[in-house]
């Protein structure tokens, strides 16, 4: 695979010798890197294909997914889009991008999705980012939703919508159980929800937040996730926690610590739990 993207990558940027009258455009070109997730693919419905690279970009050794969308003007590939869509990471430098696809992926509406997996840290797991196409043969996308597990993966059946296992281990898991989420698209909510294995039933399904909560030592809750709660009510918990992490109980939640580094809280309904950053 990333051998076959390499080379699809360095076709590409063969091509994009800047056309005279073109001043304006942005060559389609991505610092450096070595993951790149590249689909040719005909967003705009006009007739060439467009070129979309979903890639790594190691900032400072905290890796960033990014999304650059290229059109051909004069027979020449230049940059129509670029949008951050991940991180940057709270994980090491092989953190990031690790698998990525790009299609019609809820054969729904004509529109075009990206979702791109990006692994995090061992405690942390993976979060799968969707974006979709901002509007019919558009050249930008737009976020769509974000999905947390220990291993979150997308599988694109022949004339199917595509659906997104999400597996969760039983230590990362409020009921103490292991679950193999599977979410399906919902035309009716516009976007994949968990329809199997949901910790007990559909709408109760783990939510990740975004944001970091800080706390003493200038370490951070990272990677929120929530059960039944919005992530507003999680922070304000874990913000009181971080602050002193000596309490068992905060608010009503009981707090536990199934790893080392993951901190989990729970009330009977409602759940969060968060990794710390920079401990693994
Ligand atoms: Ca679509």
């Amino acid at each position: 695979m990333l051998r076959t993207t390499t080379m699809a990558i360095l076709t590409a940027l063969a091509v994009t010798a800047f056309p005279a009258g073109a001043r304006a455009a942005l060559p389609c070109q991505v610092p450096e890197t070595d993951r790149h997730h590249i689909t040719m693919i005909n967003l705009d419905g006009a007739g060439a294909k467009e070129l979309v690279d979903v890639f790594n970009f190691d900032a400072a050794a905290t890796p960033a997914t990014e999304l650059m969308v290229c059109k051909t003007v004069d027979g020449a590939l230049v940059r129509a889009s670029i949008k951050a869509i991940w991180g940057p990471s709270p994980g090491n430098r092989q953190s990031g991008l690790r698998d990525a696809w790009v299609g019609d992926l809820d054969r729904t509406d004509g529109r075009v999705e990206a979702a791109a997996s990006n692994y995090v840290s061992p405690s942390a797991g993976e979060e799968l980012v969707i974006l979709r196409q901002s509007a019919r043969h558009s050249l930008t996308f737009s976020r769509l939703q974000t999905i947390s597990a220990d291993t979150v993966t997308m599988t694109r059946p022949a004339g199917k919508a595509a659906y997104v296992t999400a597996f969760v281990k039983a230590n990362h898991s409020p009921d103490q159980k292991s679950h193999s989420e599977r979410w399906t698209y919902s035309a009716a909510r516009g976007r994949w929800v968990c329809t199997t294995d949901c910790f007990g039933r559909p709408g109760y399904t783990m939510v990740a937040c975004t944001g970091r909560v800080p706390g003493q030592l200038g370490t951070a809750a990272v990677d929120i996730r929530v059960l039944g709660m919005t992530c507003a009510r999680a922070k304000t918990v874990i913000a009181k926690w971080m602050a002193r992490p000596s309490l068992s109980r905060v608010d009503g939640f009981t707090i536990t610590s199934p790893q080392r580094y993951r901190v989990l809280g729970r009330n009977g309904t409602q759940a969060f739990w968060f990794a710390i950053f920079g401990t693994d």
